[in-house]
């Protein structure tokens, strides 16, 4: 570790991840999560993060909250364009509401431990094998591997499908009350260009049970976000709920959607 600009640079993860708690190299801990996650549909890694890397972060992060960028529009739980074919009314159609804030890969330090985390081979190889897949790649475009989302009070992120198979998150700073994640796990099965409408409205109409998922700061967190439809609630209080999304694809070259891009980042226009 080295200092500079009251700041610790984090070289390598080990200063960053608490190893003890997590030994994410061997083969045992990474099967453990492995169970966990398909028998629950997201998995919660307590205190993953050291105290030391979460402060540094938050005190970077805040920095850039004037930075972010606040979604105003409206979207679907597919993230994408709308399909006028299928009228309105049509579930494809429904049309929910997303209005945290955002700051894109290419606005976060090239010294943030984030980076350190998100690059490192043994998180990578880690999450190969929690998520049973052999290839972890970071998006091919220049905004989406590392988001800070912020959601001070009202905010709030609608429920979704992702575009990628997996999410990892972990939380910054956790909000006075509200900004609850709720999810329902295998909605659907995405590969198999399952739309599950029927469900999905079911949840859109409060018609079927929510799970909650618990976390704190410095919790990991991974969900099998294109299947399992989640959202998080509007944030209650002063205290503003910061989150860190790790984005991966399980193929090199992928970027994120252009209906995704248009709702959530700042787009030039066209
Ligand atoms: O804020 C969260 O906890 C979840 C974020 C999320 O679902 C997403 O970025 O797609
Ligand atoms: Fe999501």
């Amino acid at each position: 570790m080295v200092s500079s600009n009251n700041y610790t640079s984090f070289t390598n993860c080990c200063d960053a991840i608490e190893f003890l708690l997590h030994p994410i190299d061997t083969k045992d801990y990474a099967d453990q999560c492995r169970h966990d996650l398909e028998a629950t549909g997201a998995l919660v890694l307590k205190r993953f993060f050291s105290t030391k890397a979460i402060r540094q972060i938050v005190e970077q992060s805040a920095d850039c909250e004037a930075a972010a960028y606040y979604a105003r529009s409206t979207h679907n739980v597919y993230l994408t364009e709308q399909d006028p074919a299928l009228g309105a009314d049509h579930t494809f159609n429904r049309q929910v509401v997303s209005s945290k804030g955002l700051i894109a890969d290419n606005q976060i330090p090239e010294m943030s431990p984030l980076r350190t985390v998100y690059n490192d081979e043994r998180f990578r190889t880690f999450l190969c094998g929690v998520l049973g897949i052999s290839e972890i790649h970071p998006y091919a475009d220049e905004v989406s591997s590392i988001n800070i989302h912020f959601a001070p009070e009202g905010r709030e992120l609608g429920w979704h499908f992702d575009n990628s198979a997996f999410a990892v998150t972990m939380l910054l700073q956790a909000p006075e009350a509200g900004g609850v994640f709720e999810y329902v796990p295998a909605v659907r099965d995405a590969e198999a260009g399952d739309m599950a409408y029927d469900r999905v409205a079911a949840i859109l109409d409060q018609k079927e049970p929510v799970r909650t998922l618990e976390f704190d700061p410095g919790d990991l967190v991974l969900f099998r976000g294109r299947d399992a439809m989640h959202r998080v609630t509007p944030t209650l209080g002063d205290v503003t709920r910061m989150l860190v999304v790790f984005a991966f694809n399980e193929r090199a070259g992928i970027c994120l959607s252009e209906a995704a891009r248009a709702t959530f980042y700042r787009t030039p226009k066209a």
